[in-house]
């Protein structure tokens, strides 16, 4: 039997903890968000919406808590299979969830993606705080109107909360509501354990988000990446090899780029993020390939970690 003792005597009194969903449409600053509070990047970010399509887990331990947040994909109206995942993935965070945070964009009124999360969000039992978030960029007449559109959306929120996660605006105060409403009880995670992703998956990640950030229009959605070979050297450096999937030929032309440009400035830059995030020397070989229609495809959508 395992030894759980050690993780357990440590815990301070007082102490507050659970799992907290961030859900919310495409492109809001879930991810943004998750990394802001735990301050460290677990999950990608890029200005595409979409850009989530697991569930990854961000923990936060601090003296008096320990949050297990959940961020999730975007909630939307899928037209693939990979969408139809995505989504699952979203609600399947919600039955096992304490808390939710609901991300909306208030620089913007609600869209109808925003009321699909909000009719997903009233049909739970559980606290929601509405998270306003990207004040920043928001004027403050427009601040009042939104907001007040995105309450009568979700009228039994528990808090309301206008933030920046991309300036670490009002972070501080959502915490303390955090510990506010989340049960007393242990830690349920290790407290130098910061998410549940594996090396690879971090590594392909790292890959699809330089990918993002580089392409426009439809190519990104249609982007995925494996690893293919992923071997330490014996010099400590670690060798890399993954392929980036798209399905179609014209997609593979601009993903080269001319000459080859485009994918050694994303090659370039996803080397760069993955040695910082491995602190090793890394090199990566990349290779563009040719999958028609994979995210309608169950068994490559398996394969790829989408099922
Ligand atoms: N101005 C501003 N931009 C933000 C803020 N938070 C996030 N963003 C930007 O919004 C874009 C989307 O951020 P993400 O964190 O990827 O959004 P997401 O909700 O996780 O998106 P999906 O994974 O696609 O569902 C990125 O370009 C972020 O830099 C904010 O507080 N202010
Ligand atoms: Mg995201």
């Amino acid at each position: 039997m395992d030894d759980f003792s050690e993780l357990f005597e440590e815990t301070p009194e007082d102490h507050h903890s659970g799992f907290v969903a961030v859900v919310g449409r495409p492109n809001v600053g879930k991810s943004t968000l998750m990394n802001a509070l735990l301050g460290q990047k677990v999950a990608i970010v890029s200005p595409r919406p979409q850009t989530t399509r697991n569930r990854i887990t961000g923990i936060l331990t601090t003296d008096k808590m320990q949050v297990a947040f959940i961020d999730t994909p975007g909630i939307h109206k899928p037209k693939h299979r990979l969408g139809k995942f995505m989504v699952k993935e979203a609600l399947a965070a919600l039955p096992d969830a304490d808390l939710i945070l609901w991300v909306a964009d208030v620089s913007r009124p609600p869209r109808e993606d925003d009321q699909r999360v909000a009719s997903a969000l009233r049909a739970q039992h559980l606290p929601v705080f509405l998270v306003l978030n990207k004040t920043d960029i928001t004027p403050p007449d427009k601040l009042t109107a939104h907001r007040d559109m995105f309450r009568a959306l979700i009228p039994q929120a528990a808090e309301e909360l206008a933030i920046s996660a991309l300036h670490g605006l009002g972070l501080d105060e959502l915490l303390q509501k955090l510990y506010d409403h989340l049960p007393p009880g242990p830690r349920y995670f290790p407290p130098d354990q910061v998410t549940d992703i594996q090396e690879r998956f971090l590594v392909a990640e790292l890959i699809r988000e330089q990918a993002l950030n580089f392409l426009r229009e439809e190519v990104p959605h249609a982007v995925a990446v494996s690893i293919e070979d992923f071997k330490e050297r014996p010099n400590g450096a670690v060798y890399i090899e993954a392929r980036i999937f798209v399905e179609r030929k014209s997609q593979k032309g601009i993903l080269l780029g001319k000459g080859g440009h485009m994918i050694k400035r994303i090659g370039s830059e996803a080397r760069k993020a993955i040695e910082a995030e491995l602190e090793r020397p890394v090199y990566l070989d990349l290779w563009v390939k040719v999958k028609p229609k994979w995210r309608r495809d169950p068994a490559e959508l398996r394969r790829l970690g989408y099922a």
